[in-house]
């Protein structure tokens, strides 16, 4: 089977980490997986391209993330950091650890090279072993593009760009809107129109539906090929009892004017989505009229506290898709 999803950092990831496990426990195999991962995420630091959701899925993928942070290297020291603090170089809020550094490095030497991000990723993915596993990683374009926060201070407007909105300021200033800088002229990147359209399941994976999921949709042709594809397409909510489990994901969906609920995250997917998992905390708040036509609706408990809880979610998942095929 053809799997393909769309993913941004860690929800994406310890998903797909699940997904995969689940997958070598099942006897209908092989499967192959193909990643679609978020880059508006992206930001150079210091000289270098750092893309975090892209680094995210290859250290969960891989066996080499901080588990606790949930993005990062596990193990990691800070002596490049300590050395660009004594110099005076900023940012400080961003903390970018000396085995991080290696990634940035490597992708910054191949790009200046003058390899696309495609090519780049495929040669990172590599060394993680994900074709190992069956796994591809494609980011979403070769384009770079970088999601902005538009924010309101003393009634002036100002942009920052979306690390620093999120890290540095924590989502405390309401944003007003978000402004992708190089998405209306970014191709998708080779093979991801085709892994959706040619999949036998597409899977949403319970990622930020605005800044992880909602960029890679705005990715000239994603949704359309959503819409067209003859796969089943099957989303896990992010949300558990209306309210992210990790980030701030209630932040985005207000700034978009969309409530924190599970059903009004459906909604920003409707014009493609065929199932919908939730928790069963909001199982209930589904049945509003209007949110479940055509719509295949299941509950199970949605916390991935650890591998066992993501892989039963990520089957859950996959027997809802395959259950409308
Ligand atoms: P990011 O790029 O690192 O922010 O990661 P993603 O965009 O892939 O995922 C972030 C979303 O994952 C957040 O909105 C969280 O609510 C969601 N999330 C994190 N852990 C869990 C979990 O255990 N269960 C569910 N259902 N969602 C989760
Ligand atoms: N998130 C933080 O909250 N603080 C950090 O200092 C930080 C550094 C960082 C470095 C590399 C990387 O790949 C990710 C990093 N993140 C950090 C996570 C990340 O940028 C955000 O959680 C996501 O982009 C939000 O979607
Ligand atoms: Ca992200």
């Amino acid at each position: 089977m053809r799997i393909t999803a769309l993913a941004g950092g860690v929800g994406g990831a310890r998903f797909l980490r699940g997904l995969l496990h689940h997958l070598s426990g099942r006897s209908d195999g092989p499967h192959t997986l193909t990643i679609i991962g978020n880059t508006g995420d992206d930001i150079t630091l210091f000289g270098l391209r750092v893309c975090p959701d892209i680094d995210t899925l290859l250290y969960t993928l891989g066996g080499g993330v901080h588990e606790g942070q949930g993005w990062g290297r596990a193990d990691e020291t800070f002596a490049v950091q300590g050395e660009l603090k004594a110099y005076g170089a900023s940012p400080q809020w961003f903390g970018l650890g000396d085995r991080d550094f290696g990634t940035h490095i490597v992708r910054s030497q191949w790009l200046a090279q003058g390899h696309t991000l495609s090519e780049v990723t495929a040669r990172l993915a590599q060394r993680w072993g994900l074709p190992e596993q069956g796994v591809t990683l494609l980011p979403m374009t070769d384009v770079p593009v970088e999601t902005h926060v538009v924010l309101e201070e003393d009634g002036e407007q100002r942009a920052v760009h979306f690390q620093e909105w999120w890290v540095r300021m924590q989502a405390a200033v309401p944003a007003q809107r978000f402004v992708v800088a190089g998405l209306d002229r970014a191709a998708a990147a080779p093979g991801v129109l085709d892994a959706i359209r040619n999949a036998d399941v597409v899977l949403l994976p319970p990622s930020n539906p605005v800044v992880s999921i909602g960029i890679v949709l705005g990715v000239p042709g994603v949704r359309d090929a959503l819409r067209g594809t003859a796969a089943p397409v099957v989303g896990v909510s992010p949300l558990i009892g209306g309210a992210p489990v990790r980030g701030h994901a209630d932040a985005c969906l207000s700034a978009i004017g969309v409530e924190s609920t599970t059903a009004a995250v459906a909604g920003l997917y409707s014009d493609f989505l065929d199932g919908w998992l939730v928790d069963d905390a909001d199982a209930a708040s589904m049945q509003a009229p209007g949110t479940s036509r055509g719509l295949r609706v299941e509950a199970m408990p949605l916390l991935m506290r650890d591998l066992e809880h993501a892989a039963r979610i990520a089957g859950g998942a996959f027997d809802l898709a395959l259950g409308l095929r």
